[in-house]
């Protein structure tokens, strides 16, 4: 396998002009601190955190895996990261094409809820996918992502800290109980085949407080661990456990499920209570099926009342 981030070209984007900003002194300033950095992000051995501009850095960086490789585009500012990459897939993007941006002025959640992006303070990245599945597999792909940033947290936040990281039915990420991490796919369909995916992350980097009202209780793993630890090192071992797990997944649809619930501790005796827009199931968890479906025993019959 080829280790990622061999720099070749500079990708930084204004989101307004499209336009690369300041390439030859980018340039200089990326081939002054390369070497560190590269060392860095590919190493196998515990990760620290690095001090310099690593955001910077990231957009000189196409990888390469087994399976998935591509473009890495930074943008200092995107309404979404999964909208423009939506219409990058829309004109022809390569599968692994993947957009980063350092805010999100409209980052969205499912369901048209918002994803809170301050600047600089989180990882806001979309990868483009074109598996070539059945449509009933599509649901499948959000585990993808989240099994993918469950194992890049414990792989960065070991050396570090230890933390308990979750994964909560589908594709919320806990860190010691609280989301740290979101995930939303969004797909485009010709006919009734799945032309492309667009696996959109949400991971809380540096956040020191939230506002008040959210879902559910949030954190940041600078919350958690005390650390500021690098967005490269996230990025790059996200995408590596991306390529791992799609690869199992293209094979195997339903292995990625296995995968998930060996990383969720909410598949087995977890009292859930789960939106349906018009209607709320609840339930205590008793596994999940192969199409990613939770089994749950109702709360008419064994749940306990609350
Ligand atoms: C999600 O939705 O958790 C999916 C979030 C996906 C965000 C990524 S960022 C890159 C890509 N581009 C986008 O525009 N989106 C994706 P959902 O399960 O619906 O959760 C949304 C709810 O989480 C909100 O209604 C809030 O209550 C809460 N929330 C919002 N921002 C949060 C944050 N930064 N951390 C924790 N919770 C948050």
């Amino acid at each position: 396998m080829l280790n990622l981030f061999s720099v070749s070209s500079i990708q930084r984007r204004d989101s307004t002009s499209q336009r690369g900003v300041k390439r030859a002194a980018l340039h200089n300033s990326i081939k002054r601190r390369q070497a560190t950095a590269l060392h860095s992000a590919a190493s196998s051995a515990p990760h620290s955190t690095i001090s310099m501009d690593d955001f910077t850095l990231l957009s000189t960086t196409p990888y390469v895996f087994d399976r998935l490789r591509g473009d890495i585009r930074v943008y200092d500012s995107l309404p979404s990261t999964n909208t423009l990459l939506k219409q990058l897939a829309g004109s022809g993007g390569q599968e692994g094409l993947c957009v980063i941006a350092d805010e999100q002025t409209a980052g969205r959640g499912r369901h048209q809820r918002q994803w809170i992006s301050t600047r600089g303070e989180g990882l806001y990245l979309s990868v483009l996918l074109r598996p070539q599945i059945a449509l009933d597999r599509l649901p499948l792909i959000s585990f993808l992502g989240a099994v993918a940033m469950a194992r890049a947290v414990s792989k960065v936040t070991k050396p570090v800290r230890a933390v308990n990281v979750d994964i909560k039915w589908p594709n919320d990420l806990l860190v010691n109980g609280k989301k740290a991490c979101g995930v939303l796919v969004e797909s485009g369909l010709v006919g009734d085949r799945v032309a492309y995916v667009i696996l959109g992350v949400g991971l809380n980097l540096y956040h020191q407080t939230f506002p008040n009202g959210l879902l559910y209780p949030a954190t940041s793993l600078l919350l958690e661990t005390g650390e500021r630890l690098a967005r490269i090192n996230v990025v790059s071992e996200f995408l590596r456990a991306m390529d791992k797990s799609y690869q199992a997944f293209e094979q195997n649809p339903s292995s990625i499920v296995e995968e998930w619930a060996s990383l969720s501790s909410f598949v087995h005796g977890k009292w859930v209570r789960i939106s349906l827009g018009d209607r709320t199931i609840e339930g205590i968890t008793r596994g999940v099926r192969a199409d990613g479906a939770l089994r749950r025993a109702r709360r008419d019959r064994d749940a306990p009342r609350r």
